[in-house]
């Protein structure tokens, strides 16, 4: 049982299976505080993509009723917004983002096209922000920038879509996100023979799926990459290129993979949503399970995993969750735990809501404190449905 105010204990935990939880479950009523929402009683052994419906619902119950914004487009019967998050995948925008070019510094030289720098980013600051306090606040940021990159710069018009994880436990071929079709961001790798993955700090094997190789149907058919690999999970995958300023044309692999889906994305745990893997323990955490062990292969690379596109919709998910999570929990919706270096390697501050998110050359940066509400300010502006 984690208490409701788990995710801010991080800074408690100094071993490096550090815990940062987002937990989604209700308070008793005789301990909940007056600012705390009303939860609905799910009971573990529900379906999780009926317990994910029916805490959405509890969350737009919850959420506190406001004015419209000056110039907004009504999104929801109650509350008002810039944008709306929908699921299912549209790949559009991504292939426009991938025709533009990098307008990232010179030492980004391996970034070719303006795809690329949100990579080179995302390579440059992976040891701040991951495991520790700028994590949720972070990728929040970056999400966002590169959704409104998709509509500011390539003519986008719609939102960007999350990953449904729970409705594709599975058979991960099976979704509408992987199965190829022309909606979809490409299906399965090639199969290439390979021995599984070791990842969670090669703490952790899993065997190998049915692919490995260049994705081979659908829109991001041999879609190709040119940053990293840094630190491929996959058996095979390499050669490792540990400088952004070297350019390393390949093609994206993918090995989907429902071993990990099944076990990890069930009710109890989207309820406790246990965010951070405890890798010594064999434990993967909700973060870990999308990328290192369901698309595998670039999507498991820590630094340069955006490098598959799947990477913003398994972010975008994971963003509702946190969303989801300061709506029911007020009392900590605005608190942030953890150091800036990931599991505090080497020992470093606690992060405040005051730390700068370093946006680059992808967009403007901001506050931490500017990433809390996501319909307050002029920065984000969206609800999930
Ligand atoms: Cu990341």
């Amino acid at each position: 049982m984690y208490f409701s105010w788990a995710f801010v204990a991080v800074t408690a935990l100094a071993t490096f299976g550090r815990v940062l939880a987002l937990p989604l479950e209700g308070t008793p009523v005789e301990s909940r505080q007056d600012s705390e929402a009303a939860l609905p009683k799910i009971d573990p052994s529900m379906n999780p993509v009926d317990a994910l419906q029916e805490l959405q619902s509890a969350v737009e119950e919850a959420m506190p009723p406001r004015e419209p914004q000056q110039g907004s487009q009504e999104v929801h019967a109650r509350y008002r917004a810039c944008a709306k998050r929908l699921g299912g995948s549209d790949q559009a925008g991504e292939k426009g983002l991938c025709s533009l070019p990098s307008k990232g510094p010179e030492e980004w030289g391996a970034a070719q096209t303006r795809y690329d720098d949100f990579v080179a980013l995302h390579v440059n600051l992976t040891l701040s922000v991951h495991g520790s306090g700028l994590f949720l606040a972070w990728h929040r940021a970056f999400v966002w920038s590169y959704e409104t990159a998709l509509r500011d710069e390539c003519g986008y018009k719609g939102t960007q879509p999350y990953w449904n994880w729970f409705a594709d436990t599975e058979d991960l071929t099976k979704s509408p996100v992987f199965d190829g079709s022309d909606t979809s961001l490409g299906g399965d790798g090639e199969l290439v023979q390979h021995n599984g993955s070791l990842g969670g700090a090669r703490h952790i094997y899993l065997p190998s799926g049915a692919g490995g190789g260049c994705i081979k149907s659908g829109p991001f058919k041999d879609a190709s990459a040119s940053i990293g690999p840094f630190n491929p999970a996959m058996d095979g995958l390499g050669p490792v290129v540990l400088d952004l300023s070297v350019y390393n044309p390949r093609c994206i692999q993918r090995d989907l993979n429902s071993y990990a889906m099944g076990r990890w994305y069930t009710t109890a745990k989207l309820l406790n949503s246990e965010v951070q893997g405890r890798y010594p323990d064999q434990f993967l955490g909700l973060h870990t399970t999308g990328h290192h062990y369901s698309i595998n292969s670039d999507n498991a690379d820590l630094y340069s995993s955006p490098n598959d596109p799947a990477f913003f919709l398994h972010h975008a998910l994971f963003d509702r969750l946190y969303w989801m999570h300061q709506i029911l929990h007020p009392a900590e919706a605005r608190e942030v735990a953890g150091t800036v270096t990931l599991q505090d390697r080497p020992p470093s501050r606690n992060a405040t809501v005051e730390d700068i998110l370093d946006m680059g050359a992808v967009s403007e940066s901001h506050p931490i404190k500017d990433m809390f509400d996501t319909l307050g300010g002029d920065s984000l502006c969206s609800i999930y449905l």
